[in-house]
């Protein structure tokens, strides 16, 4: 705990702008500079940066294009080992990174502390996974005569392009990936978190990834992103935010006359929660709280809707409205805050919006209320939950702190999971219940890509909870997961014939 006070008044002490300019060797940005400002209060007081411009985009794909194979060719032990120095560099570092978290990305305490954990995590689970891939070939049992061997190797260039809501973990564990085997990698932060982007590619310089093997393009993604994907340069991209951008990157990509690339997409949800009345009532209460709101809500595997069984419905619902109204919403520089603002003036509209429609239309179980700091020009929004007939209410991931309750009646249950199933989106689904034939039921019928049980479902952790959806949630493989990095990658197939009559094997015995 006074660790924690210390750490919070380190990150509250520091202060100053920071600034960030595209990282692209042997050119200069001279797109738009962009002031970049705090959630928390709206004032232009965090920094600036050099947006990227076309011409800047062209010479990057060249340095990327020139830079790759040296970098590939590494053994990959090497590669992981500058990863790894970079994570305990970070860590070294982590009060600065968690103030950028704070004053860029408006997260509070503990979600920036979370965040700059998981950035660790993402770089040590890729190298060890590195080495473990790309170490060695693979030796494949043939016919005798003959060796058979599997290689790995980097594709090409690959894009990152990464959200806003984990602006140093999800950036990181893109372009660790990409990196770890043996891609050149053009990072595209999210445009309202330049700053946290700029410094998570100079931490990865420092720790020994060449200048034009790791590049960064700041700036906004309907020139800088759209520029990219277009290109024919472009061997893959690895993408988290919208179902929407992925299906624009995906027509981008498949659009060009060009090796076909690979795309690694980690989209939206429409994540519920189903409790049945065998449940503990103060556990979804508290699962559903942490799943919904921490993180303001924006989080891809937050908890959108609570499905709970009648019989104890009025229960839960009650309780959780008591919850509510304990929630602290307010300075995310305080470590007593729960919920800081949601990202930008944008995401704030989305939300009023949401909340204006859902007071016409459904029932407010409860509305948490605002911190007086939360009060002035900042982008907060105060936790809202409603009781819904149906999931149809529902048109769309609506990315922020709004709970909805759906009722759900005993014999209900395959009806339930049809609607869950019936969005198109795939990613996280709660479970609380104490019947195992239930859980069994609902894990063998729900077409999600994590699913939690008594428990919150958020948060996967690195390499122990491998994360990500299917359908309109994404493509695959799971991030944190053992299969990630071989999507980054190409397969090389060597076939030697080692009999004497081949000739290798004379030759041998002709050198001797
Ligand atoms: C996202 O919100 O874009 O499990 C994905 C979690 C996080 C989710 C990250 N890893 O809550």
């Amino acid at each position: 705990d006074n660790e924690l006070r210390a750490l919070a008044e380190a990150v509250n002490a520091k202060s100053g702008q920071w600034n960030a300019t595209p990282l692209v060797p042997g050119a200069q940005g001279n797109g738009p500079t962009v002031p970049v400002t705090n959630p928390a209060d709206r004032r232009d007081n965090v920094g600036s940066y050099v947006s990227a411009d076309a011409a800047l985009v062209d010479k990057a794909l060249a340095n990327g294009v020139a830079a790759q194979s040296n970098w590939d060719r590494l053994p990959a032990a090497s590669r992981a080992a500058i990863l790894e120095h970079a994570a305990d560099q970070l860590e070294a570092r982590r009060a600065e990174f968690i103030a950028l978290c704070v004053r860029e990305a408006g997260k509070s305490l503990p979600d920036a502390i979370a965040e700059i954990r998981e950035a660790a995590d993402f770089l040590r689970y890729y190298a060890t996974m590195a080495r473990r891939l790309f170490g060695h070939p693979e030796q494949l049992p043939g016919p005798t005569g003959e060796s058979n061997q599997l290689f790995l190797n980097g594709r090409g260039v690959f894009v990152c392009i990464s959200p806003w809501n984990f602006p140093l973990a999800i950036f990181l564990g893109q372009v660790s990936a990409a990196l770890a085997a043996g891609n050149s990698v053009i990072a595209k932060p999210a445009e309202q978190t330049s700053l946290i982007g700029y410094a998570a590619v100079k931490l990865l310089h420092e720790a020994g990834v060449p200048a034009d093997v790791l590049q960064y393009l700041p700036g906004d993604g309907a020139v800088v992103g759209a520029a990219l994907t277009k290109d024919p340069r472009v061997a893959g991209v690895a993408f988290t935010g919208s179902t929407e951008t992925a299906w624009a990157i995906n027509r981008a990509l498949a659009a060009r006359n060009a090796p076909i690339a690979a795309l690694i997409a980690e989209t939206g949800g429409q994540n519920a929660m189903i409790a049945d009345s065998s449940a503990l009532p103060e556990q979804i209460v508290k699962d559903v709280i942490a799943s919904a709101f921490q993180s303001a809500g924006q989080r891809c595997s937050a908890a959108r809707v609570l499905f709970v069984q009648e019989d104890i419905a009025d229960k839960v619902i009650g309780m959780l409205a008591g919850a509510m109204a304990e929630l602290k919403v307010g300075d995310p520089g305080q470590l007593s805050t729960d919920v800081g603002p949601v990202i930008d003036e944008d995401a704030l509209k989305i939300l009023n919006d949401h909340a204006a429609r859902m007071d016409k239309e459904a029932k407010k179980i409860a509305e948490a209320k605002l911190e007086p700091a939360a009060t002035g020009n900042g982008t907060f929004f105060a936790p809202r939950a409603y009781e819904i007939p149906s999931l149809d209410v529902l048109k769309r991931e609506v990315f922020g702190p709004v709970l909805h309750v759906i009722r759900w009646k005993g014999s209900d249950l395959p009806k339930v999971i049809d609607a869950i199933n019936g969005t198109g989106y795939g990613l996280t689904l709660g479970v609380h219940s104490r019947i195992d034939d239930t859980v069994e039921y609902i894990r063998s019928h729900a077409r999600v890509g994590n699913c939690y049980v008594n428990r919150n479902q958020i948060g996967a952790v690195v390499g122990v909870q491998p994360f990500g959806g299917e359908s309109l949630s994404g493509t695959g493989p799971k991030a944190g997961g053992p299969h990630y990095l071989l999507r980054f990658a190409g397969e090389r197939t060597l076939t030697i014939n080692t009999t004497a009559a081949g000739g290798n094997a004379s030759l041998l015995t002709i050198g001797e």
